[in-house]
């Protein structure tokens, strides 16, 4: 992409309203544009992160097999005021009327949708398990919105729905998410802990919340020391492997970690930090909350009806772009990790009107574009000084700088966005050092 041609307004100024760092790079950088409170429209440079969480997020789903479909937006009340939570609610849930009166919904969750899909085609325990996801938008009326993304009132989620016969095999279908929710995290350059937690309004009886502990998280956390230098990527776990799934999850579940609300001290170790963290993830089992209620029966192997075991499980999609720069940036911006980089490489052309520089420059785009490296470059004829700093505060991994000066020696400059190093390469080896040296470069998950 050139920069001259692409839809990037970038700030110079801290936008005032912005009291986090992700809030207020998201704006600068041109990702985000406020609507209303709460409400955003996700322009092409943030769009694109989005785009590149929501694919790992789907992979790992995909991995333990769950089935991609997509549930509308809009949900008409009379299945809320089936499974009993249509007055529950509150004032969280928008509540619209259509043209013919009838009541309807912004959906803020989709337990009853899917137990109405599920119980519209499914009778038999021979068609068990069954795991459905989608990733789509909800709305909740927050009371609160703030944050930017990570508060919103619309906001994209990905929730998946588990349905099994019995509670054992429920349990194994929240062990297998258990485990795709670490992978996920961690092929998002992320360390997330899982932290037992209160059901809700979702209701049931076993809940993990997913926290990325970080100084600017809502909650305050109250975490075992251990939890620091844990291997928390599930990397070598075997989902089909029962023993050794079950085996992890109780390693994993027996950590100390506990949020304001359900810290009492009890059981707590003496090494306990204290810090802050925000919710990127949380799942539930509640066994046959909605299927009772809803009428979503299945026949056992002994003939009997009995209603469906299910649990959900959601990841804040949206609400993870802006977890993601909370924990990488610094005072200049954001610093992506490789697998949701919008872009994997910048080119800086320091002189537009130097016909060497610009030549360079264009071979370089041509080249990383043909090695199927996603490359964004500087063509703009504007000042050297802006153009490092916006680069720095887009925060791609590696930026390519191209200038007459080095080119007199015949080298352009290599900079690492996370830690800042810098070094001179040779314009013959530029593209190798990029494509074959580099290995982050192109590294999707
Ligand atoms: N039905 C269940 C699981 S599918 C559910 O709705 N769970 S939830 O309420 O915990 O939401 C799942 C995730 O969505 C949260 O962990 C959080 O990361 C994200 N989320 C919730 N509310 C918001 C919000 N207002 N803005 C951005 N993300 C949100």
């Amino acid at each position: 992409m050139r920069l001259s041609q692409y839809f990037l307004p970038t700030l110079k100024e801290d936008p005032k309203e912005a009291e986090i760092a992700s809030h207020r790079f998201m704006l600068r950088a041109g990702m985000i544009k406020q609507n209303g409170a709460g409400i955003y429209t996700w322009l092409p440079m943030g769009l694109r992160v989005l785009r590149k969480i929501e694919n790992l997020v789907r992979y790992h789903q995909d991995s333990v097999g769950a089935h991609e479909c997509l549930m509308p937006t809009i949900q008409s009340a009379d299945l809320w005021k089936e499974s009993g939570r249509y007055d529950a609610y509150g004032k969280e849930m928008l509540r619209i009327t259509d043209r013919h009166d009838r009541e309807m919904l912004y959906g803020p969750t989709n337990e009853e949708m899917i137990t109405d899909v599920f119980r519209s085609y499914i009778k038999s325990y021979k068609d068990l398990p069954k795991n459905l996801y989608h990733i789509q938008w909800k709305f909740r009326d927050e009371i609160r919105p703030r944050f930017g993304v990570m508060r919103g009132r619309e906001f994209l989620m990905k929730d998946a729905y588990s349905f099994d016969l019995t509670k054992e095999d429920a349990v194994y279908s929240y062990q297998k998410m258990f485990l795709a929710y670490l992978k996920t995290y961690t092929s998002l350059g992320l360390r997330v802990i899982p932290m037992k937690a209160d059901t809700g309004p979702i209701g049931g009886d076993l809940s993990h919340e997913f926290i990325l502990l970080a100084e600017t998280g809502e909650s305050e956390v109250y975490v075992d020391e251990k939890w620091m230098d844990m291997d928390l990527s599930g990397k070598d776990v075997f989902y089909k492997s029962r023993g050794q799934l079950d085996k992890f999850f109780k390693e994993m579940t027996s950590v100390y970690a506990a949020t304001d609300e359900t810290h009492d001290g009890v059981g707590a170790p003496a090494n306990l930090v204290k810090t802050r963290g925000i919710e990127v993830g949380h799942i539930f089992y509640f066994g046959t909350k909605y299927s009772e209620s809803m009428k979503a029966l299945v026949q056992n192997k002994e003939g009997k009806t009995v209603p469906v075991e299910m649990g959900s499980y959601g990841i804040g999609v949206s609400r993870l772009v802006g977890a993601i720069i909370e924990a990488n940036h610094d005072d200049a911006g954001i610093k992506w990790p490789a697998s949701v980089a919008p872009y994997n490489v910048g080119i800086i052309n320091l002189k537009v009107s130097d016909e060497e520089t610009t030549c360079v420059c264009e071979e370089l785009y041509k080249n990383l574009q043909a090695a199927n490296v996603d490359v964004l470059y500087d063509d703009r004829d504007t000042n050297a000084g802006g153009k490092f700093a916006d680069m720095d505060l887009i925060g791609l991994p590696w930026q390519v700088i191209v200038g007459p000066r080095g080119l007199k020696s015949g080298v352009v400059e290599l900079k690492k966005r996370a830690t800042g190093e810098k070094h001179e390469v040779s314009l013959e080896s530029v593209m190798n050092t990029l494509t074959t040296d580099i290995k982050d470069i192109t590294q999707g998950f």
